[in-house]
């Protein structure tokens, strides 16, 4: 039987103000080209393109205080918290076309709002290289989508943790972390700290995928609002070369698909952003592309005989 999807409203967010290298501003653009709303459609997904959210350029500062472009973030998150917000408002779910991926700030701090005030309960299941809990103390690099896990629950500017109205957006026992193998010397403290559920290239290695997924999965209760925050660079820099920070040692194509199908699988899927994706790196728009597949996954599409 094939599952039922609720109506979906893609939005760009062409902006690279939290990354340290430019071009994931043409994100939104390259995922388009590469034929998401079309691929979502042809799954009998109701799919519409919202435009784009509008915000300030990229002034290409360094950082000050700890923050490259704090005022700039802050702007362009809270366009996505406005525009998220209000097409959960019309009952549809949102996918978030980056952009980079301190834009998840905006994201899930309005699907967090919107769980709360529907007594819903929220997973964020977090696909990346990198864990992205850092604080202006610790970053080695101002850049703010180094940030955004930690700013979501609390951790961060009051300009940034204080988007939805309510700090924290989220606790870390919400958040499950995926494909994780880069995490900074300071950051890797404060992950234990706060006890981030993560699981890491080597436990992947150990275990295998389906294992991880399944209890990455675990303990979801039959409503609960499941976002995916897609970072591209949780993908092997072999078949995803198009990212700003790619790391060796990613997940493989098969695996990739895996994840999505699984996640599909739990018919819980409410919001979705697809970020990192950098045209200005890749070689012939593949790494959108693969993204695209990954997200027809995502929308129950089976390589075998499943959907
Ligand atoms: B992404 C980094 F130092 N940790 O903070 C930092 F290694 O959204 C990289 O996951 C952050 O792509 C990567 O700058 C952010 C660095
Ligand atoms: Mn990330
Ligand atoms: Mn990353
Ligand atoms: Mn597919």
């Amino acid at each position: 039987m094939p599952r039922r999807y609720p109506p979906v409203s893609i939005f760009g967010v062409p902006t690279d103000v939290g990354a340290g290298t430019r071009g994931a501003s043409m994100g939104p653009e390259a995922l388009r080209v590469a034929g998401l709303g079309e691929a979502l459609a042809a799954r009998g997904v109701d799919v519409v393109d919202a435009g784009d959210v509008v915000g300030p350029k990229n002034p290409w500062r360094g950082p000050q205080a700890g923050y490259r472009h704090l005022d700039e973030v802050v702007a362009w998150n809270r366009g996505v918290f406005e525009a998220s917000s209000g097409i959960l408002g019309e009952g549809r779910m949102p996918v978030m076309l980056g952009g980079d991926h301190c834009l998840a700030i905006g994201s899930i701090a309005a699907v967090a709002d919107h769980c709360r005030r529907a007594g819903r309960a929220l997973r964020v299941l977090w696909l990346d290289a990198h864990t992205d809990f850092n604080t202006s103390t610790i970053t080695p690099s101002g850049n703010v989508h180094g940030m955004p896990v930690a700013c979501l629950c609390g951790i961060g500017p009051e300009a940034l943790t204080g988007i939805g109205g309510h700090v924290p957006a989220i606790v870390p026992a919400q958040v499950r972390q995926l494909g994780i193998r880069s995490v900074d010397q300071d950051e890797k403290r404060l992950v234990k700290e706060h006890r981030l559920d993560i699981y890491d290239m080597r436990y992947i290695d150990e275990v295998g995928m389906k294992r991880a997924m399944e209890q990455a999965l675990q303990d979801l209760a039959p409503d609960t609002h499941l976002h995916v925050s897609f970072d591209v660079d949780i993908l092997d820099p072999t078949i995803a070369p198009g990212t700003g920070t790619p790391i060796p040692g990613g997940v493989n194509y098969r695996e990739a698909q895996l994840i999505m199908e699984m996640i599909a699988d739990t018919g819980l899927l409410g919001s979705l952003d697809i970020v990192e994706v950098n045209p200005a790196l890749d070689a012939r728009n593949a790494t959108a592309e693969l993204a695209v597949d990954l997200v027809e996954s995502l929308f129950g599409k089976s390589t075998l005989m499943r959907d």
